[in-house]
């Protein structure tokens, strides 16, 4: 067990992207995905901000591909907005007051950030929020770019290494990100850590 982190009125949860297409059976399933969503759900009350980020492409998203390579950053179509696919995770507890931001929402930019091109930071610095907590689907892609995002934007950033999954295509990929992640500062801490 590590350093036990009490839970403060500065801290937000941010969850990224736990939608259907990202869990087993969805369109570009995260293996084991769907375990993030009881870790995520006994955290979500300790929080009096928490924020759930979206991928929500168009039909015509600049990243899908008839034949997507993954490695190349090209994907199956996934997460096309008001789809069944986009839809969070039926067992996920997304409460009323919760902020949900959609991200990469034109046919010509990918976001793997939920900071890039939503005024999330500064939605959060309205709130008084001085550090985020991430979780969610995929640990190499928007976990990643989500956290680096926040800690670019002067937030302390811990991440929930229990509450999140990744894609790890090529194999490694989710080791480089968690290294990535350290080195620029990130905390990592496991969900039951926290008070
Ligand atoms: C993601 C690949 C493509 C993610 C989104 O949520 O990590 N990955 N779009
Ligand atoms: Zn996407």
């Amino acid at each position: 067990m590590g350093d036990v982190i009490k839970v403060q009125p500065a801290d937000a949860l941010i969850v990224v992207d736990v939608q259907k297409d990202f869990c087993p059976r969805g369109a570009l399933a995260v293996e084991n995905g769907n375990a993030v969503v009881p870790v995520l759900n006994a955290l979500i009350p300790k929080f009096g901000c928490v924020v759930f980020t979206r991928d929500w492409h168009p039909a015509d998203h600049c990243s899908f591909a008839e034949a997507p390579r993954f490695e190349d950053r090209s994907w199956p179509a996934h997460c096309v907005a008001d789809t069944p696919g986009a839809a969070f995770h039926d067992d996920l507890n997304v409460p009323s007051q919760a902020l949900v931001i959609d991200k990469a929402t034109g046919p010509d930019a990918e976001a793997y950030s939920g900071f890039e091109g939503t005024g999330l930071a500064e939605r959060l610095a309205e709130r008084g929020i001085a550090r985020v907590f991430v979780g969610g689907l995929a640990t190499d892609y928007c976990v990643k770019n989500t956290a680096l995002d926040a800690v670019r934007h002067g937030f302390d950033v811990v991440l929930l290494l229990d509450a999140c999954r990744g894609i790890d295509i090529p194999p490694g990929t989710v080791d480089a990100a968690l290294a990535e992640m350290r080195q620029q500062g990130v905390l990592f801490v496991r969900a039951e850590d926290l008070r």
